[in-house]
Protein backbone atom coordinates (compact mmCIF):
# COMPACT_ATOMS: atom_id res chain seq x y z
CA UNK A 1 0.00 0.00 0.00
CA UNK A 2 1.32 3.51 -1.33
CA UNK A 3 1.87 5.65 1.66
CA UNK A 4 0.74 9.61 0.59
CA UNK A 5 0.82 12.84 3.21
CA UNK A 6 -1.12 15.63 1.89
CA UNK A 7 -0.95 19.12 3.64
CA UNK A 8 -4.50 21.43 3.01
CA UNK A 9 -6.27 18.21 3.70
CA UNK A 10 -9.36 20.07 4.73
CA UNK A 11 -9.24 22.67 2.19
CA UNK A 12 -11.28 22.12 -1.14
CA UNK A 13 -8.67 20.28 -2.93
CA UNK A 14 -7.63 18.43 -0.35
CA UNK A 15 -11.60 17.31 0.08
CA UNK A 16 -11.22 16.10 -3.09
CA UNK A 17 -7.60 14.30 -3.59
CA UNK A 18 -8.13 12.53 -0.41
CA UNK A 19 -11.08 11.03 -2.13
CA UNK A 20 -9.44 9.80 -4.87
CA UNK A 21 -6.44 8.59 -3.03
CA UNK A 22 -8.65 6.28 -0.99
CA UNK A 23 -10.46 4.98 -3.93
CA UNK A 24 -6.70 4.38 -5.03
CA UNK A 25 -6.41 2.32 -2.01
CA UNK A 26 -3.48 4.80 -0.47
CA UNK A 27 -2.70 5.04 3.30
CA UNK A 28 -3.49 8.73 3.68
CA UNK A 29 -1.71 11.13 6.19
CA UNK A 30 -2.89 14.95 6.46
CA UNK A 31 -1.38 17.74 8.24
CA UNK A 32 -4.32 19.59 10.25
CA UNK A 33 -3.64 22.68 12.39
CA UNK A 34 -5.24 22.95 15.87
CA UNK A 35 -8.49 24.79 15.95
CA UNK A 36 -10.55 25.60 19.06
CA UNK A 37 -13.38 23.61 17.37
CA UNK A 38 -10.93 20.40 16.46
CA UNK A 39 -12.87 21.10 13.31
CA UNK A 40 -11.51 19.20 10.35
CA UNK A 41 -13.39 21.07 8.21
CA UNK A 42 -14.29 19.94 4.01
CA UNK A 43 -12.77 16.54 5.52
CA UNK A 44 -16.23 16.13 7.24
CA UNK A 45 -18.12 15.40 4.32
CA UNK A 46 -16.81 12.06 3.68
CA UNK A 47 -18.21 9.69 4.57
CA UNK A 48 -17.71 7.73 8.15
CA UNK A 49 -15.71 4.85 6.35
CA UNK A 50 -13.50 7.28 4.82
CA UNK A 51 -12.94 9.42 7.19
CA UNK A 52 -11.56 6.53 10.01
CA UNK A 53 -8.87 5.75 7.12
CA UNK A 54 -7.36 9.16 7.12
CA UNK A 55 -4.47 9.37 9.55
CA UNK A 56 -4.99 12.87 10.81
CA UNK A 57 -1.25 14.73 12.16
CA UNK A 58 -2.23 17.59 14.06
CA UNK A 59 -0.04 20.72 13.41
CA UNK A 60 1.11 23.78 11.33
CA UNK A 61 3.45 23.66 8.63
CA UNK A 62 5.39 26.66 9.55
CA UNK A 63 6.19 24.64 12.78
CA UNK A 64 9.80 23.16 11.08
CA UNK A 65 10.24 20.80 14.14
CA UNK A 66 6.89 19.22 13.52
CA UNK A 67 7.23 19.15 10.09
CA UNK A 68 10.60 17.12 10.02
CA UNK A 69 9.25 14.91 12.43
CA UNK A 70 6.24 13.66 10.12
CA UNK A 71 7.76 13.70 7.19
CA UNK A 72 10.92 11.85 9.11
CA UNK A 73 8.47 9.22 10.35
CA UNK A 74 5.96 8.73 7.88
CA UNK A 75 8.48 8.73 4.71
CA UNK A 76 5.31 8.32 2.69
CA UNK A 77 5.88 7.36 -1.16
CA UNK A 78 3.75 10.71 -2.51
CA UNK A 79 3.65 14.00 -0.55
CA UNK A 80 1.15 16.62 -1.99
CA UNK A 81 1.74 20.23 -0.56
CA UNK A 82 -1.35 22.26 -0.94
CA UNK A 83 -1.73 24.28 2.52
CA UNK A 84 -1.70 27.65 1.85
CA UNK A 85 -3.13 30.90 2.55
CA UNK A 86 -4.52 30.62 -0.52
CA UNK A 87 -6.75 33.87 -0.58
CA UNK A 88 -5.66 36.86 -2.88
CA UNK A 89 -7.54 39.68 -1.48
CA UNK A 90 -6.68 38.82 2.16
CA UNK A 91 -2.67 38.41 0.94
CA UNK A 92 -2.55 42.20 0.02
CA UNK A 93 -3.92 42.86 4.04
CA UNK A 94 -2.00 40.26 5.67
CA UNK A 95 1.55 40.05 3.20
CA UNK A 96 3.71 38.92 5.86
CA UNK A 97 1.52 36.31 7.20
CA UNK A 98 0.79 35.15 3.67
CA UNK A 99 4.87 35.16 3.23
CA UNK A 100 5.51 33.00 6.49
CA UNK A 101 2.76 30.42 5.25
CA UNK A 102 3.24 30.55 1.93
CA UNK A 103 7.19 31.01 2.21
CA UNK A 104 8.42 29.10 5.29
CA UNK A 105 5.82 26.87 4.95
CA UNK A 106 6.83 25.60 1.90
CA UNK A 107 10.46 25.86 2.62
CA UNK A 108 9.88 23.77 5.55
CA UNK A 109 8.28 20.73 3.74
CA UNK A 110 10.96 20.82 0.79
CA UNK A 111 13.71 20.79 3.41
CA UNK A 112 12.57 17.97 5.00
CA UNK A 113 11.98 15.81 2.15
CA UNK A 114 15.89 16.26 0.90
CA UNK A 115 16.53 15.95 4.38
CA UNK A 116 14.48 13.32 5.60
CA UNK A 117 12.69 11.35 2.83
CA UNK A 118 14.66 11.86 -0.15
CA UNK A 119 12.53 9.12 -2.44
CA UNK A 120 9.21 11.41 -1.71
CA UNK A 121 7.63 12.60 -4.72
CA UNK A 122 6.48 16.38 -3.94
CA UNK A 123 3.94 18.14 -5.73
CA UNK A 124 3.75 21.72 -5.15
CA UNK A 125 0.52 24.00 -5.53
CA UNK A 126 1.64 26.64 -7.68
CA UNK A 127 -1.05 28.60 -9.24
CA UNK A 128 -2.01 31.00 -12.50
CA UNK A 129 -1.31 33.65 -10.22
CA UNK A 130 2.23 33.47 -11.22
CA UNK A 131 1.07 34.95 -14.52
CA UNK A 132 -1.04 37.96 -13.16
CA UNK A 133 -0.13 40.89 -15.26
CA UNK A 134 -0.68 38.40 -18.51
CA UNK A 135 2.34 38.37 -20.64
CA UNK A 136 0.90 35.97 -23.13
CA UNK A 137 -2.56 34.61 -23.95
CA UNK A 138 -2.97 32.01 -23.64
CA UNK A 139 -0.63 31.27 -20.81
CA UNK A 140 1.94 27.73 -20.76
CA UNK A 141 4.88 26.50 -18.92
CA UNK A 142 6.86 29.14 -20.80
CA UNK A 143 4.63 32.12 -20.54
CA UNK A 144 6.82 34.75 -18.00
CA UNK A 145 5.61 35.21 -14.40
CA UNK A 146 4.44 38.85 -13.63
CA UNK A 147 2.56 37.82 -10.16
CA UNK A 148 0.12 40.68 -9.15
CA UNK A 149 -0.33 39.99 -5.08
CA UNK A 150 1.24 39.06 -2.18
CA UNK A 151 0.14 36.00 -2.76
CA UNK A 152 1.51 35.60 -6.46
CA UNK A 153 4.86 36.56 -5.02
CA UNK A 154 4.77 33.83 -2.11
CA UNK A 155 3.50 31.54 -4.77
CA UNK A 156 6.54 32.14 -7.02
CA UNK A 157 9.25 32.10 -4.40
CA UNK A 158 7.39 27.86 -3.73
CA UNK A 159 7.74 27.74 -7.38
CA UNK A 160 11.21 28.78 -7.85
CA UNK A 161 12.23 26.88 -5.06
CA UNK A 162 10.63 23.26 -5.75
CA UNK A 163 12.72 23.97 -9.35
CA UNK A 164 16.03 24.80 -6.82
CA UNK A 165 15.38 22.03 -4.89
CA UNK A 166 14.82 19.41 -7.79
CA UNK A 167 18.03 21.06 -10.19
CA UNK A 168 20.31 20.86 -7.07
CA UNK A 169 19.79 17.55 -5.36
CA UNK A 170 18.02 15.62 -8.22
CA UNK A 171 14.65 15.18 -5.83
CA UNK A 172 11.59 14.58 -7.71
CA UNK A 173 9.46 17.76 -6.97
CA UNK A 174 7.00 19.15 -9.45
CA UNK A 175 5.13 22.36 -9.63
CA UNK A 176 1.08 21.95 -10.64
CA UNK A 177 0.59 25.74 -12.38
CA UNK A 178 -3.48 25.16 -11.79
CA UNK A 179 -5.69 27.59 -12.81
CA UNK A 180 -9.01 28.13 -10.64
CA UNK A 181 -10.81 25.27 -9.85
CA UNK A 182 -13.77 25.40 -8.15
CA UNK A 183 -16.64 23.14 -6.52
CA UNK A 184 -19.73 22.53 -4.05
CA UNK A 185 -16.79 22.57 -1.06
CA UNK A 186 -15.33 25.99 -2.14
CA UNK A 187 -15.01 28.42 0.64
CA UNK A 188 -17.47 31.09 1.09
CA UNK A 189 -15.00 34.18 0.47
CA UNK A 190 -14.02 33.05 -3.25
CA UNK A 191 -15.93 34.38 -6.08
CA UNK A 192 -17.49 31.70 -7.62
CA UNK A 193 -19.14 30.15 -3.79
CA UNK A 194 -20.07 33.65 -2.85
CA UNK A 195 -21.81 34.15 -6.12
CA UNK A 196 -23.82 30.74 -5.68
CA UNK A 197 -24.17 31.31 -2.16
CA UNK A 198 -26.45 34.34 -2.27
CA UNK A 199 -28.28 33.49 -5.25
CA UNK A 200 -29.78 30.08 -3.42
CA UNK A 201 -30.34 32.36 -0.41
CA UNK A 202 -32.15 35.53 -2.60
CA UNK A 203 -33.77 32.59 -4.62
CA UNK A 204 -35.29 31.51 -1.46
CA UNK A 205 -35.87 35.07 -0.47
CA UNK A 206 -33.45 35.28 2.82
CA UNK A 207 -31.06 37.57 1.11
CA UNK A 208 -32.06 40.86 -0.88
CA UNK A 209 -28.75 41.37 -2.59
CA UNK A 210 -25.29 40.24 -3.82
CA UNK A 211 -22.39 42.60 -3.78
CA UNK A 212 -19.15 42.42 -5.86
CA UNK A 213 -16.27 43.60 -6.82
CA UNK A 214 -14.88 43.27 -10.55
CA UNK A 215 -17.20 42.17 -12.88
CA UNK A 216 -14.98 42.17 -15.90
CA UNK A 217 -12.41 40.22 -13.95
CA UNK A 218 -12.05 36.68 -16.37
CA UNK A 219 -10.69 33.35 -15.04
CA UNK A 220 -10.60 30.27 -16.71
CA UNK A 221 -12.59 28.29 -14.22
CA UNK A 222 -12.40 24.16 -14.36
CA UNK A 223 -14.32 21.51 -11.50
CA UNK A 224 -11.67 20.97 -8.52
CA UNK A 225 -12.58 16.65 -8.96
CA UNK A 226 -11.10 17.00 -12.21
CA UNK A 227 -7.62 19.01 -11.22
CA UNK A 228 -7.00 16.57 -7.75
CA UNK A 229 -7.05 13.85 -10.86
CA UNK A 230 -4.06 16.47 -12.72
CA UNK A 231 -2.08 16.22 -9.57
CA UNK A 232 -2.08 12.26 -8.81
CA UNK A 233 -1.02 12.06 -12.56
CA UNK A 234 1.96 14.55 -12.43
CA UNK A 235 3.18 12.53 -9.22
CA UNK A 236 2.82 9.52 -11.78
CA UNK A 237 4.82 11.02 -14.48
CA UNK A 238 7.99 9.49 -15.30
CA UNK A 239 10.34 12.61 -14.55
CA UNK A 240 9.63 14.99 -12.27
CA UNK A 241 8.46 18.48 -14.05
CA UNK A 242 6.26 21.68 -14.09
CA UNK A 243 2.57 21.30 -15.82
CA UNK A 244 -0.34 24.08 -16.55
CA UNK A 245 -3.75 22.63 -15.71
CA UNK A 246 -6.53 24.48 -16.97
CA UNK A 247 -10.05 24.40 -19.10
CA UNK A 248 -8.28 26.61 -22.10
CA UNK A 249 -11.46 28.85 -21.69
CA UNK A 250 -12.03 32.21 -20.25
CA UNK A 251 -15.15 33.92 -18.79
CA UNK A 252 -16.24 37.01 -16.81
CA UNK A 253 -17.71 37.37 -13.19
CA UNK A 254 -20.78 38.90 -14.80
CA UNK A 255 -21.20 35.52 -16.85
CA UNK A 256 -21.06 33.69 -13.88
CA UNK A 257 -23.15 35.60 -11.99
CA UNK A 258 -25.80 35.71 -15.21
CA UNK A 259 -25.67 31.45 -14.97
CA UNK A 260 -26.36 30.98 -11.26
CA UNK A 261 -29.08 33.17 -11.21
CA UNK A 262 -30.06 31.71 -14.58
CA UNK A 263 -29.78 27.55 -12.70
CA UNK A 264 -31.94 29.17 -10.03
CA UNK A 265 -34.90 29.99 -12.18
CA UNK A 266 -34.23 34.08 -12.65
CA UNK A 267 -33.32 36.03 -15.20
CA UNK A 268 -31.33 39.11 -14.75
CA UNK A 269 -29.99 41.88 -16.85
CA UNK A 270 -27.54 44.44 -16.28
CA UNK A 271 -27.85 48.56 -15.83
CA UNK A 272 -25.55 51.30 -15.41
CA UNK A 273 -21.27 51.12 -15.52
CA UNK A 274 -18.80 51.00 -13.34
CA UNK A 275 -19.79 51.04 -9.55
CA UNK A 276 -22.85 52.20 -10.26
CA UNK A 277 -23.66 48.88 -12.62
CA UNK A 278 -26.90 47.09 -11.20
CA UNK A 279 -28.41 43.59 -11.98
CA UNK A 280 -31.86 43.78 -12.01
CA UNK A 281 -34.79 40.42 -12.18
CA UNK A 282 -35.92 41.08 -15.20
CA UNK A 283 -39.63 39.76 -14.20
CA UNK A 284 -39.81 41.99 -11.00
CA UNK A 285 -37.91 45.03 -11.64
CA UNK A 286 -35.70 44.32 -8.15
CA UNK A 287 -31.83 44.88 -7.64
CA UNK A 288 -30.17 41.68 -7.21
CA UNK A 289 -26.56 42.63 -7.74
CA UNK A 290 -24.30 46.06 -6.61
CA UNK A 291 -21.17 47.04 -7.32
CA UNK A 292 -19.52 47.66 -3.91
CA UNK A 293 -15.90 48.77 -4.76
CA UNK A 294 -14.59 47.15 -1.07
CA UNK A 295 -14.42 43.95 -2.96
CA UNK A 296 -11.75 45.97 -5.65
CA UNK A 297 -8.19 44.51 -5.16
CA UNK A 298 -5.28 47.48 -5.23
CA UNK A 299 -3.93 45.30 -8.31
CA UNK A 300 -6.25 43.11 -10.46
CA UNK A 301 -5.31 39.95 -12.37
CA UNK A 302 -7.59 40.87 -15.38
CA UNK A 303 -7.65 37.63 -17.46
CA UNK A 304 -6.65 34.42 -17.38
CA UNK A 305 -6.67 31.31 -19.94
CA UNK A 306 -4.31 28.70 -19.76
CA UNK A 307 -2.82 26.29 -22.52
CA UNK A 308 -2.78 22.80 -21.16
CA UNK A 309 -1.29 21.16 -23.93
CA UNK A 310 2.01 19.94 -22.42
CA UNK A 311 -0.87 18.34 -19.45
CA UNK A 312 -2.19 16.62 -22.34
CA UNK A 313 0.69 15.44 -24.61
CA UNK A 314 2.97 13.67 -21.53
CA UNK A 315 0.27 12.85 -18.85
CA UNK A 316 -3.13 12.31 -20.49
CA UNK A 317 -5.06 14.76 -18.70
CA UNK A 318 -8.35 16.36 -19.69
CA UNK A 319 -11.01 18.37 -17.91
CA UNK A 320 -13.77 16.59 -17.97
CA UNK A 321 -16.60 19.23 -16.60
CA UNK A 322 -17.66 22.57 -19.07
CA UNK A 323 -18.10 25.91 -17.22
CA UNK A 324 -22.08 25.56 -17.46
CA UNK A 325 -21.97 22.15 -15.93
CA UNK A 326 -19.63 23.99 -12.67
CA UNK A 327 -21.66 26.62 -12.26
CA UNK A 328 -25.11 23.84 -12.45
CA UNK A 329 -22.96 21.57 -9.66
CA UNK A 330 -22.27 24.56 -7.35
CA UNK A 331 -26.06 26.19 -7.52
CA UNK A 332 -27.99 22.77 -7.11
CA UNK A 333 -25.85 22.05 -4.00
CA UNK A 334 -26.49 25.93 -2.24
CA UNK A 335 -29.85 25.22 -3.18
CA UNK A 336 -30.14 21.91 -1.54
CA UNK A 337 -28.15 23.10 1.60
CA UNK A 338 -30.14 26.39 1.81
CA UNK A 339 -33.19 24.27 1.58
CA UNK A 340 -32.56 21.44 4.52
CA UNK A 341 -31.19 24.20 6.72
CA UNK A 342 -34.69 26.19 6.17
CA UNK A 343 -36.44 22.51 6.71
P1 LIG B 1 -8.11 26.16 0.56
O1 LIG B 1 -9.47 25.56 0.44
O2 LIG B 1 -7.95 27.56 1.02
O3 LIG B 1 -7.28 25.20 1.55
C1 LIG B 1 -6.06 25.61 2.11
C2 LIG B 1 -5.63 24.56 3.12
O4 LIG B 1 -4.39 24.95 3.73
C3 LIG B 1 -6.63 24.36 4.28
O5 LIG B 1 -6.65 22.98 4.60
C4 LIG B 1 -5.97 25.14 5.40
O6 LIG B 1 -6.33 24.72 6.70
C5 LIG B 1 -4.51 24.80 5.13
N1 LIG B 1 -3.57 25.70 5.80
C6 LIG B 1 -3.47 27.05 5.68
N2 LIG B 1 -2.48 27.52 6.45
C7 LIG B 1 -1.93 26.45 7.08
C8 LIG B 1 -0.88 26.29 8.02
N3 LIG B 1 -0.17 27.34 8.43
N4 LIG B 1 -0.60 25.04 8.46
C9 LIG B 1 -1.32 23.97 8.04
N5 LIG B 1 -2.33 24.05 7.15
C10 LIG B 1 -2.63 25.28 6.69
O7 LIG B 1 -7.32 26.02 -0.82
P2 LIG B 1 -7.63 25.08 -2.09
O8 LIG B 1 -8.53 25.81 -3.00
O9 LIG B 1 -7.94 23.72 -1.63
O10 LIG B 1 -6.20 25.11 -2.80
C11 LIG B 1 -5.19 24.16 -2.45
C12 LIG B 1 -3.84 24.74 -2.83
O11 LIG B 1 -3.81 25.03 -4.22
C13 LIG B 1 -3.48 26.05 -2.15
O12 LIG B 1 -2.08 26.03 -1.94
C14 LIG B 1 -3.83 27.11 -3.16
O13 LIG B 1 -3.03 28.26 -2.95
C15 LIG B 1 -3.49 26.39 -4.44
N6 LIG B 1 -4.25 26.77 -5.63
C16 LIG B 1 -5.61 26.79 -5.60
C17 LIG B 1 -6.31 27.06 -6.76
C18 LIG B 1 -7.82 27.07 -6.80
O14 LIG B 1 -8.38 27.63 -7.73
N7 LIG B 1 -8.48 26.44 -5.84
C19 LIG B 1 -5.62 27.32 -7.95
C20 LIG B 1 -4.23 27.27 -7.93
C21 LIG B 1 -3.56 26.98 -6.78
P3 LIG B 1 -7.64 25.33 7.46
O15 LIG B 1 -8.78 24.46 7.02
O16 LIG B 1 -7.27 25.17 8.89
O17 LIG B 1 -7.78 26.75 7.03
O1 LIG C 1 -11.44 36.04 -7.38
C1 LIG C 1 -13.08 39.05 -8.72
C2 LIG C 1 -11.70 39.20 -8.12
O2 LIG C 1 -11.11 35.40 -5.00
C3 LIG C 1 -11.67 35.85 -8.75
C4 LIG C 1 -7.53 31.26 -5.47
O3 LIG C 1 -7.94 29.92 -5.41
O4 LIG C 1 -7.57 31.24 -7.86
C5 LIG C 1 -8.10 31.90 -6.73
O5 LIG C 1 -7.74 33.27 -6.74
C6 LIG C 1 -11.91 37.19 -9.43
C7 LIG C 1 -10.92 38.28 -9.04
O6 LIG C 1 -10.11 33.99 -6.87
C8 LIG C 1 -15.44 39.66 -6.03
O7 LIG C 1 -11.28 40.56 -8.13
C9 LIG C 1 -15.17 40.31 -8.08
O8 LIG C 1 -10.55 38.98 -10.20
O9 LIG C 1 -12.51 33.92 -6.49
P1 LIG C 1 -11.35 34.82 -6.34
P2 LIG C 1 -8.67 34.39 -7.42
O10 LIG C 1 -8.23 35.70 -6.90
O11 LIG C 1 -8.69 34.22 -8.89
C10 LIG C 1 -6.14 31.28 -7.98
C11 LIG C 1 -5.75 30.49 -9.21
C12 LIG C 1 -5.44 30.84 -6.75
O12 LIG C 1 -4.34 30.30 -6.80
C13 LIG C 1 -6.01 31.33 -5.47
O13 LIG C 1 -5.54 30.52 -4.38
O14 LIG C 1 -13.19 37.67 -9.01
N1 LIG C 1 -14.16 39.45 -7.80
N2 LIG C 1 -15.96 40.47 -7.01
C14 LIG C 1 -14.31 39.01 -6.54
N3 LIG C 1 -13.59 38.12 -5.81
C15 LIG C 1 -14.00 37.86 -4.55
N4 LIG C 1 -13.33 36.96 -3.82
N5 LIG C 1 -15.10 38.51 -4.01
C16 LIG C 1 -15.86 39.41 -4.71
O15 LIG C 1 -16.83 39.96 -4.22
Amino acid sequence: MKKALVTGITGQDGYFLTKLLLEKDYEVHGIVRRNSQNSLGNLESLNESDLQNVNIHWGDITDNLFIDTVISKIKPEEIYHLAAQSFVGFSFENPKFTYDVNISGTLNIINAVKEYSSTSKLYFAATSELFGKVQEIPQKETTPFYPRSPYGVSKLAGFWSIKNYRESYDLFMSNGILFNHESEMRGPEFVTRKITLAVAKISKGIQDCLELGNLDAKRDWGYAKDYVEGMWRILQHDAADDFVLSTNETHSVREFVELAFKFAGIEIEWEGSGINEIGKDVKTGKILVKVNPAFFRPAEVDILIGDHTKASSKLGWEPKTKFEDLVKIMIEKDLERITRNNM
